[in-house]
């Protein structure tokens, strides 16, 4: 919410299907969400479907209803992105952007009654069918659950034939049984901050009573809700808590909201009196020289991982060097060393421990302990 960055259209899909409001907040929210769409479109040259997906949903969402006139652009421009998000990686067999996104651009189409082209649909069921939601992270859940929203609402349209209903009806129902599957003995479904999309299917598909999943889930989610520290991860877990799915937005009624919604300021951690030492490395795996960097870096004790870039000291002649790009999920590292990650190659600078698992949190969030390694490594997804 901080006035400097962009404001981000799932935060704000997160405060409107909260149960606590602040009108005058919000609306300052959705002005300001306004003003960046409205001058954005035309202006990219890549799809931005799971931003502009996220801000019809918004639209829906909010009281009074949005003239008409207004939805016309952004959905005109959510189907040109559907289609170029496609059209622009076909062969490879997923969209520009990602199944999140794209499943997310299908999904407000859907919640605002717009037809979807039967191919556009087709292409979400066979990735769904070949399971191929998951990406290097392995963790597929997230998407795994957005597309299944993404099928519950399609289902029910009334322009969609019996044959693909019973289709897209057969794609919820295994994609519901992976979702149970993939709980951990902890409760959590795939991690802490995919858990509730996950639990957004069961509540989308009323099956909350009849799935002991859902309930495991939600105790599981409000013992970890410390961990909820971006404003997007918490958008999300703030409408499972609430009980609401994107799918929900579309039988939305506006009536009196209560004004009760009050402010916190949450202060950063403050630096331990110690002093931890962590091995940060880098790593190229598909450069000459694999290795790039690898030295101990000291810092006080609950230094976060970007604390800890800052604080890398040079090694040889060569300063440590990283850029990041502000997102609603915090801090994205975008560049290391002076090397770039090619979002258009599918490359990111991936964060992973020193045993070689995928970290569950950002640069922002990471706290490493002392005497652990930390491995910057240019992956592809
Ligand atoms: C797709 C995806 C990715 C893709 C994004 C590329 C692309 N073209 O889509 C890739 C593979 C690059 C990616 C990377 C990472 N991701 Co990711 N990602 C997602 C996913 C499934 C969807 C994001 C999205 O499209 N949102 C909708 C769009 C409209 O919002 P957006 O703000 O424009 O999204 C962009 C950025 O936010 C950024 N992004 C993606 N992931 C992350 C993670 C962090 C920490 C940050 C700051 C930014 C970021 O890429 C998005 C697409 O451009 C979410 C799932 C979720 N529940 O949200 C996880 C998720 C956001 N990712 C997560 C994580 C942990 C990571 C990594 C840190 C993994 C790692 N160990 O390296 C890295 C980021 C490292 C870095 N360089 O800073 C966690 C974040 C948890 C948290 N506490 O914040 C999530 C919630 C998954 C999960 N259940 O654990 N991710």
């Amino acid at each position: 919410m901080e006035p400097g960055q962009d404001a981000d259209p799932g935060v704000y899909v997160g405060l409107r299907l909260g149960s606590e409001h602040d009108p005058r907040v919000e609306q300052r929210y959705l002005q300001r969400l306004q003003d960046v769409f409205q001058a954005r479109y035309g202006r990219s040259s890549v799809p931005e479907t799971g931003r502009l997906a996220l801000y019809l949903l918004g639209l829906r969402a909010t009281c009074p209803p949005p003239d008409p006139a207004l939805l016309r652009f952004p959905v005109t421009w959510l189907k040109y992105f559907l289609e170029k998000d496609w059209a622009g990686s076909r062969q490879h067999g997923h969209p520009l952007t990602s199944f999140y996104q794209y499943s997310l651009g299908v999904l407000a189409l859907c919640v605002h009654h717009k037809r979807v082209r039967e191919e556009v649909i087709q292409r979400l069921l066979v990735a769904e069918r070949h399971q191929r939601f998951g990406h290097a992270d392995g963790n597929a859940v997230d998407t795994e659950a957005v597309a299944a929203l993404a099928f519950a609402c399609l289902e029910k349209e009334q322009h969609i034939r019996a044959g693909l209903a019973a289709e897209l009806k057969a794609a919820v129902h295994r994609a519901r049984e992976r979702l149970v599957e993939a709980q951990r003995a902890d409760g959590l479904i795939g991690n802490t901050f995919s858990t509730p999309l996950a639990m957004q299917v069961f509540i989308a598909t009323n099956t909350c009573r009849m799935q002991p999943a859902y309930g495991r889930a939600m105790a599981a989610l409000l013992q970890h809700l410390d961990a909820f520290t971006s404003a997007a991860t918490m958008a999300q877990a703030l409408l499972a808590l609430n009980g609401r799915s994107y799918l929900g937005i579309s039988s939305m009624q506006c009536q009196e909201e209560p004004d009760t919604l009050m402010p916190v300021f949450l202060e950063p951690p403050a630096p331990g009196p110690r002093n931890v030492t962590v091995r940060l490395v880098v790593e190229c795996p598909q450069c000459p020289q694999q290795l790039l960097y690898d030295s101990p870096v000291p810092a006080p004790a609950g230094a976060s991982l970007l604390d800890l870039l800052r604080a890398a000291p040079p090694q040889g002649s060569q300063n440590f060097t990283f850029e990041t790009q502000d997102t609603a999920y915090g801090p994205f590292l975008t560049s290391v060393l002076g090397m770039a990650a090619w979002p258009k190659e599918r490359h990111y600078w991936q964060l992973l421990s020193g045993l070689g698992t995928s970290l569950h949190t950002g640069i922002a969030d990471y706290r490493p302990e002392d005497g652990n390694t930390v491995i910057l490594r240019l992956s592809k997804w």
